[in-house]
C-alpha cells in the first residue's frame, strides 16, 4: 500500500509495501489531510485516510449529518472533506451549539 501524497503535500508520500493476509503494519501521519492509498498490486483498490488537525472531528452518516461532540466555546472553521468534492470551509462560531451546512460539488 502507498500514497502519494498527504493533504496534497506529494513530500509526504510513502510506500508501505506488501505484506501476508492477517499481518500488520503500522503507520503515524504526522501531517494533517486526506491521503489517498493505493494498492501496490490491485489498481482498483484505492482508500481514503483524513489526518485531523484537531480531536474535533466527525464522519456523516448516511443521511448526511454529522456532530462534533464536546467542542469549547470559541469560533472555528470547519471543514468538509468528501472523496471527488472539493473542501469546503466554514466560520463557525461555537456558544453551547452551533451548526453548520454545507453542500459540496465537484
Ligand atoms: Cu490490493
Amino acid at each position: 500500500m502507498f500514497w502519494l501524497s498527504v493533504g496534497g503535500n506529494k513530500k509526504l508520500g510513502h510506500n508501505l509495501g506488501t505484506w501476508p493476509k492477517g499481518e500488520k503494519r503500522p503507520f503515524k501521519f504526522d501531517s494533517p489531510g486526506a491521503v489517498p492509498l493505493l494498492c501496490n498490486v490491485h489498481p482498483e483498490m484505492a482508500g481514503y485516510v483524513v489526518v485531523s488537525p484537531t480531536p474535533y472531528f466527525a464522519v456523516t452518516d448516511k443521511s448526511g449529518q454529522y456532530k462534533i461532540e464536546n467542542v469549547p466555546d470559541g469560533t472555528y472553521s470547519v471543514v468538509a472533506w468528501h472523496e471527488g468534492a472539493k473542501n469546503q470551509s466554514k466560520s463557525v462560531n461555537v456558544s453551547g451549539s452551533a451548526t453548520a451546512d454545507f453542500t459540496l460539488t465537484k
